[in-house]
């Protein structure tokens, strides 16, 4: 009897560290008194929320995974270079739920903010990124929310990249639960410049001056990666086709 209380006397302490050292990594950041006070009034939901999109990862990556091989059998390539998910920091999250004025509620969380689960497909050509976004929404399963073509409409910073608002289900003991997943496709060469760019904005103690400077430099690069991401795609469907006239042609008009 006596190994079994302190067995569990041993638990609860553990358990009891656990959560003071939760507090203290999440007093670290920028989080108000009162996102703190609803996490931990809300502990268990909010924990089971997060393990919801760990799951709805799980699915996601899993579907890439499957394309990656049957394409490989169909065209004698992977189109995935890599996948790269994460679930969104709280930093971030608590950002967005004061920016969009969200109830402090889990339901409305999960209703309003998209990308707390988000999947990254990185891959080594343009053309791969919408044939497997294709094939992707068209599994019966998936529900696409909304696209945000930055690829064919890059932003100002001169950002690229395919994203996708989609609800994919887990499945539970008892239920089936849609879940809302962001997937951003790049190619590598986008997802470079963007880990570039990610390092410039956070970097908040640059001089005005040197961060325009900067910013301008990176715009101009991304430029440059966009046409060199199309040489390569060129090069690629001369490789796998007939025609290498155009490929060539093309390439000694594109500057970088
Ligand atoms: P983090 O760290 O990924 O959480 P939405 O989420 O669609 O409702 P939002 O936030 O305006 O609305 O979406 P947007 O701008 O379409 O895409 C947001 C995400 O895209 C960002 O996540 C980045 O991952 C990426 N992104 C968008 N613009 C840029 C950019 O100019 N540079 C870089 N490096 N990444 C960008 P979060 O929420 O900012 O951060």
């Amino acid at each position: 009897m006596d190994t079994i209380q302190n067995a569990l006397e041993t638990i609860h302490e553990k358990r009891e560290q656990v959560q003071e050292y939760r507090r203290k990594q999440l007093k670290k950041t920028l989080l108000s008194d009162e996102f703190l006070n609803f996490v931990e009034k809300n502990t268990a939901p909010f924990d089971t929320m997060i393990a919801y999109y760990r799951c709805a990862i799980m699915e996601v990556e899993t579907k890439f995974k499957v394309l990656d091989e049957q394409f490989s059998l169909t065209y004698d390539a992977n189109p995935i270079e890599s996948i790269k998910s994460r679930i969104k920091s709280m930093d971030s999250l608590v950002r967005k739920i004061r920016d969009r004025n969200v109830p402090l509620t889990v339901e409305a969380i999960m209703e309003n903010i998209t990308d707390i689960a988000g999947v990254r497909v990185i891959c080594s050509f343009p053309e791969d990124i919408y044939r497997l976004a294709e094939s992707f929404v068209k599994q019966d399963d998936i529900k696409l929310l909304a696209t945000k073509d930055y690829i064919k409409n890059p932003k100002p910073s001169g950002y690229r990249s395919l994203h996708l608002i989609v609800e994919v289900p887990i499945f539970l003991e008892n239920e089936k639960r849609p879940m809302k997943v962001e997937v951003q496709f790049r190619t590598i060469a986008m997802d470079f410049w963007a880990s570039l760019d990610h390092k410039l904005r956070y970097k908040k103690d640059l001089p005005p001056e040197k961060q325009k400077v900067l910013t301008e430099e990176l715009c101009r690069c991304a430029q440059a990666s966009a046409a060199l991401d199309g040489r390569m795609q060129q090069i690629r469907d001369a490789i796998s086709g007939d025609d290498w006239s155009e490929c060539c042609m093309d390439a000694e008009s594109i500057e970088i």
